[in-house]
């Protein structure tokens, strides 16, 4: 049976109506009756995880896997607070996730009332819309909250939003049968204008056309059909990152590396005419460096957003979704065939499939232990990376097997990469692997009490005993307090935690172990999850890095 007020009955038969059917759910007694109404319906699949912080990741987790909105719903007061860094990151990534707050009746704030704050608008600039709904006591009422809601909705496309409900006791009458019938209402985005006759020339004519794709949701499968009919594959270099999800014979994926060989001249030679960039952001911080020096003639940017100008050279925001700029401008280009491939895209191609990976001579390290566990991959498996260190190693990697990767790289927070994992392998018939630092794993270590917790996650911990990644920066060796407040220095091992959450606990400190741990951890059967904890040297990891680092710029 659904609750009986009609703010909250309009509220779920709307999110019905838009599809939008995942629900995770924290426990509170204000959004009662949001739960119950939830929860007793079929058509929604509810999850309950008690930390808000860990829930909305977790959501984001779902948004990844299934690429549709999906709602979070908690209670009044700080609860909501804690959805702040999902949000962030969703809006950064452009995620639908829409966030359904509890509140008491505008009247009650700020009056020593039980847990309460000023939740309307709480999220500022981080969500696409924010709306705060009526309790309905007239028709317009009701057609005010109809109206909210499918506004907010709506807004969810490429973005968070938040819908305030407040809901006055009584808060458990739980006596309606059927949800409402509701209107629902659509918005058909502007459709592209077919004014591109001029670009589609100066693509003809460029020479030098660099494509620089940033992190995309999984299976862009459209969008590498298009994109691969749009290249002319005679004047284009493709550079994405394992984020990026677009993968082709010729696409360049070690590219930081490769920036890290050039000297002033070779950084010259290398720049392009015409850059066109797509997706969300980039992991290398030295293409944004040297793009940003060398800027090209045009720089073409698509995204239905109008922005960013990263590489402080936009000349045109093309604001639609790639899909929809490459339907309209295909017809457009020209048709070139049999045209050689011109001596600057063979010298990319070249320079980066010659650039070694660090190998098993170097000593036995973060990058090293990430190589052999990118090696291990299972076929048909998913990847979550977390920030800091295993991102950057990760790209030192070309993949086994084309698999989707995951990161909150919206806003880089090392909070609730755990969290998003365990939402997509929660459903996920593959297996889910996570490389993750012992900071970030200890920092969401909340997420290991949601239950059930799923069997077919896989978490190689790679600890060394702090934020190593501030170790690797140089000048760093001469602060006297980097280990104290700056890497947070700990010795503090995962296996406690692990086994009593129920998780198979395994680990090595060398290449030998390190390899038989590996192959337990791809073995898709087993009754829990898994987690490998890998320790690692602060010295070998400085000295493995360096000498990588080093044998490049002798190449
Ligand atoms: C929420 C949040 N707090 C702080 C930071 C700053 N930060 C970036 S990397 C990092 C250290 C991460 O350490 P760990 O997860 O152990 O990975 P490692 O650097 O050892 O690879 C910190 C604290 C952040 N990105 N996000």
């Amino acid at each position: 049976m659904y609750y009986s007020k009609k703010n909250v009955l309009e509220t779920v038969a709307l999110l019905k109506a838009h599809g939008i059917s995942e629900v995770v759910l924290s426990p509170g007694s204000r959004n009662t009756p949001l739960i119950q109404s939830f929860a007793s319906d079929p058509y929604f699949q509810c999850h309950s995880v008690v930390d808000e912080r860990s829930a909305g990741f977790f959501a984001i987790g779902i948004i990844n896997r299934i690429q549709k909105p999906v709602a979070v719903c908690c209670t009044s007061g700080t609860a909501l607070l804690n959805y702040g860094p999902a949000v962030a990151e969703a809006f950064y990534q452009e995620l639908p996730l829409v966030v359904l707050s509890a509140d008491r009746s505008a009247a009650w704030i700020g009056q020593m009332d039980g847990q309460t704050l000023p939740q309307p608008g709480i999220f500022g600039s981080l969500v696409k819309k924010s709306v705060q709904l009526p309790e309905i006591h007239t028709d317009e009422d009701l057609w005010y909250c109809n109206r909210l809601v499918n506004e907010a909705l709506n807004a969810a496309s490429n973005g968070p939003v938040h819908l305030n409900i407040p809901i006055s006791e009584p808060l458990f009458d739980f006596s309606v049968e059927t949800l409402p019938e509701v209107r629902k209402t659509t918005v058909i985005a502007p459709l592209i204008s077919n004014d591109l006759q001029a670009l589609a020339e100066a693509y003809d004519q460029a020479e030098k056309v660099l494509i620089v794709i940033g992190q995309l949701p999984a299976n862009p499968a459209e969008l590498t059909r298009l994109l691969d009919k749009f290249r002319h594959q005679r004047s284009e270099v493709v550079l994405v990152e394992h984020l990026g999800q677009y993968c082709s014979e010729d696409s360049i994926g070690n590219f930081d590396a490769l920036i890290s060989t050039w000297n002033a001249e070779t950084a010259a030679e290398f720049a392009p005419d015409l850059l066109i960039t797509l997706g969300g952001h980039v992991v290398s911080k030295r293409i944004k460096k040297w793009l940003r020096e060398h800027p090209a003639k045009a720089h073409w940017h698509i995204g239905t957003s109008g922005q960013p100008d990263t590489y402080r050279q936009v000349t045109h925001f093309l604001q639609t979704t790639p899909e929809a700029f490459l339907e309209a401008f295909l017809p457009l280009k020209k048709k070139i065939t049999a045209e050689t491939v011109s001596p600057w895209v063979l010298r990319w191609n070249l320079a980066a499939k010659e650039l070694p990976e660090p190998d098993g001579s170097l000593p036995f390290s973060d990058v090293t232990v990430t190589g052999a566990f990118v090696k291990s991959l299972a076929k048909k498996s998913v990847l979550f990376t977390g920030n800091s260190s295993p991102v950057r190693n990760l790209q030192l990697y070309s993949l086994p097997t084309v698999m989707p990767v995951f990161c909150n790289r919206g806003t880089s927070g090392i909070e609730g990469t755990l969290s998003a994992a365990c939402g997509y392998a929660t459903g996920a018939e593959s297996l889910v692997y996570v490389i993750i630092g012992d900071l970030s794993f200890f920092y969401d270590l909340n997420i290991l009490t949601h239950r059930p917790f799923p069997k077919n996650l896989r978490i190689l911990l790679i600890n060394n005993g702090g934020g190593g990644i501030f170790k690797q920066l140089d000048g760093m060796e001469n602060s006297e307090i980097l280990n104290t407040y700056i890497s947070a220095s700990h010795d503090i091992k995962a296996k406690g935690f692990v086994e009593a959450s129920g998780i198979q606990y395994l680990n090595a400190s060398d290449y030998e172990g390190l390899d038989k741990a590996l192959k337990v951890l791809r073995n898709p059967e087993g009754n829990s999850a898994m987690l490998l904890e890998v320790f690692t040297e602060d010295s070998l990891n400085l000295e493995a890095s360096k000498t990588y680092y080093r044998s490049l710029k002798n190449m």
